[in-house]
């Protein structure tokens, strides 16, 4: 039985955090699990790596290519761009998006550069706002620990902790926080809550903003 009447729209979710906080993992459990309630449910992630722009970035994130940051950080927006009007029909039919990472990724990790902020967050104005953020939070050094920090160009110790700097000056009160620490289940279980508690409230009657 579907759960949502037909005139109300998906809920945007977005998953943040630094490398090896599991974020990955528990966007496919929590896509597993909405879907298995019968909600109308995708799972999605940026960078998307399959469009071109994607490819660019994929490059660049395996140093197999060299970019200015402010060029980098522009692909990174284009690639959210390009997918802007996919979602919003998505969203508009009833489909709930969970996304891992977005625009906060963007800013957090360009900035963690010595970028500056507000440059960094011009190219985001007029994406469609999430109405949830989680941030799966983990400190560098246990994010480390998990092993498992892969070749990719960011993945090192001494600049994740820049980026745990950055997302802490980004987060607001509207931001949930889990700590990423707990085992997977409790992790899960509390995604879920606030995930539930969203779809219940917090999106009801709201119209999609930017
Ligand atoms: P992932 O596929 O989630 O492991 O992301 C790849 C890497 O790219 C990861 O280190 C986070 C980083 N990243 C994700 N989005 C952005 C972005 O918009 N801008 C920048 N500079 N980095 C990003
Ligand atoms: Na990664
Ligand atoms: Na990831």
């Amino acid at each position: 039985e579907n759960k949502e009447s037909s005139s109300s729209r998906g809920a945007l979710i977005v998953l943040e955090g630094l490398d090896r906080c599991g974020k990955t993992s528990q966007s496919g459990r929590l896509y597993k699990y909405l879907d298995e309630q019968g909600h109308s449910v995708e799972s999605w992630r940026f960078p998307d790596r399959n469009t071109g722009v994607g490819q660019m970035i994929s490059s660049y994130l395996a140093n197999k290519s060299q970019l200015d940051d402010h060029a980098i950080h522009l692909l990174f927006s284009a690639n959210r761009w390009e997918k802007r009007s996919l979602m919003e029909e998505k969203l508009k039919s009833g489909t709930t998006l969970i996304v891992d990472r977005y625009s906060y990724s963007g800013v957090a990790f360009s900035s963690a550069k010595g970028l500056d902020i507000e440059w960094c967050k011009a190219p985001e104005i007029g994406l469609l706002a999430p109405d949830l953020v989680v941030y799966l939070d983990i400190s560098p050094e246990k994010a480390a620990e998990r092993g498992g920090y892969g070749d990719e160009r960011y993945e090192q110790l001494e600049f994740q902790k820049k980026v745990a700097g950055s997302y802490l000056s980004l987060r607001d009160s509207s931001w949930k926080v889990i700590d990423a620490t707990l085992s997977i289940e409790d992790v899960e279980k509390k995604l879920r809550e606030v995930v539930l508690d969203c779809m219940i409230t917090c999106h009801k009657g709201k119209p999609l903003s930017q």
